[in-house]
């Protein structure tokens, strides 16, 4: 027994591992544990726009955790089963991995030299890290000092052409949209449709995960490309009959960038949780049509609110995200009357918490003690034994 487990992964590894592969099913989290998790474009190949000439870019992303929260659950107050899908967990620390080895991929194959997306952050860093690892220029437009440094940091030393502009993330947008209509340089923005198809993995995961769909998705929503996705990546598994109901899709904003709540674009959007700070999302009516045929809703949550499940998160559950992320479980515990009881519920964790130390050291109750000599008794003494 114990060598057949050992050669498992070696044999499989060997006769697949090449762009030719034929159609797999889904790998259960079982069988990944055996034969290595290779992405999710190899995962999940017979439900993606790929072909045998596909070159994968791929670092492996995708097959991340969904991890119970029961102290969330408890907050919640009733007989509901909440989980966390923690898509920080990727490569490059978020969501955006899943869209970007498809989005990079598609355009490896298509022979293009260039990419070019605007970005709050995590898709510059998603962008810059694929396209350099397939051989692409990647260009990147951030809203200058609105990027968490981590993020900044992972763009720039991923190599990409990070140009910081006055102006905010909807305004980049735009520009980078005009610069692919006029330059060569390729679109990786959520508009670009290969994006969602990788995104929509993560519904599957969540589905493989379960043996169903949850109730319930609550999902952070900034340009509503992922909960796009996700609402995708649920209705085909559905129409494949590997789940018998949907989830009703729950988005949240951050309260000072809230269009899908106040009904039209916002021109000055602010929050603390910049990944989200953008008011005129690029996908704005598929997000009401997945709000319409899920029978879902969007609601607000305030940076307060924000900050205070992610703090929970982190020092009840041991999960580190970033704010941005922490709307969903924000949002969760705002309508949580409105659950029904039985329920099983899934927050997307979009990205890390390690990407914005900023916010975590100047946001956390807990404060560094400074200044402790290094002797025995003194420091017995700080930490309160006499
Ligand atoms: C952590 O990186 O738009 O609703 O440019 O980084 O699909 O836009 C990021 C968005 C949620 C919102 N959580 O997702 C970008 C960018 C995190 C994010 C969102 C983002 P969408």
């Amino acid at each position: 027994m114990p060598s057949a487990i050992a050669l498992t992964p070696v044999t499989i590894a060997l006769s697949t591992d090449s762009h030719s592969a034929p159609a797999e099913p889904p790998i259960s989290a079982n069988q990944s544990a055996q034969s290595g998790w290779r992405g999710l474009i190899n995962a999940y190949r017979r439900y993606l726009p790929v072909t045998d000439q596909t070159p994968v870019i791929t670092l492996h992303e995708g097959n991340t955790p969904l991890i119970p929260v029961p102290t969330i659950a408890a907050a919640i107050g009733r007989d509901v089963r909440v989980l966390v899908k923690y898509d920080g967990l990727n490569p490059t620390g978020s969501f955006k991995d899943r869209g970007m080895t498809m989005a990079i991929s598609k355009a490896k194959e298509a022979g293009v030299k260039a990419v070019i997306c605007a970005s709050t952050g995590n898709t510059s860093a998603a962008a810059a890290a694929y396209a350099r690892r397939g051989g692409i220029r990647a260009f990147v437009l951030i809203p200058d000092g609105y990027v968490a440094l981590g993020k900044l940091a992972q763009a720039l030393l991923y190599g990409a052409e990070v140009l910081a502009i006055k102006g905010n993330f909807d305004q980049a947008l735009h520009i980078v949209r005009d610069m692919s209509e006029h330059y060569p340089v390729t679109l990786v923005n959520s508009v670009n449709p290969y994006r969602l198809e990788g995104q929509k993995t993560a519904a599957f995961e969540v589905v493989d995960a379960l043996g169903d769909a949850p109730d319930w998705v609550c999902i952070p929503v900034g340009n509503a490309g992922n909960i796009t996705a996700y609402w995708m990546g649920f209705c085909q598994y559905h129409q494949e009959q590997r789940c018998t109901k949907l989830p009703r899709m729950m988005g949240f904003q951050a309260a000072g960038s809230a269009p899908f709540i106040a009904g039209h674009p916002v021109e000055h959007p602010e929050t603390l949780a910049t990944a989200i700070r953008i008011g005129n999302p690029a996908n704005w009516e598929r997000a009401i049509a997945v709000q319409h045929a899920s029978q879902g809703s969007f609601a607000a949550v305030t940076d307060a609110e924000i900050l205070e499940a992610y703090r929970l998160l982190a020092s009840n559950e041991g999960i580190f995200c970033e704010p941005a992320s922490a709307a969903s479980v924000a949002g969760l515990l705002k309508v949580k009357d409105q659950i029904p009881t039985g329920a099983t519920v899934v927050c997307v964790l979009t990205g890390n918490g390690l990407k914005d130390p900023d916010t975590a050291i100047s946001h956390s109750d807990n404060q560094l003690k400074h200044g402790i000599e290094p002797d025995l008794g003194i420091v017995a003494k700080a930490m309160g034994f006499e």
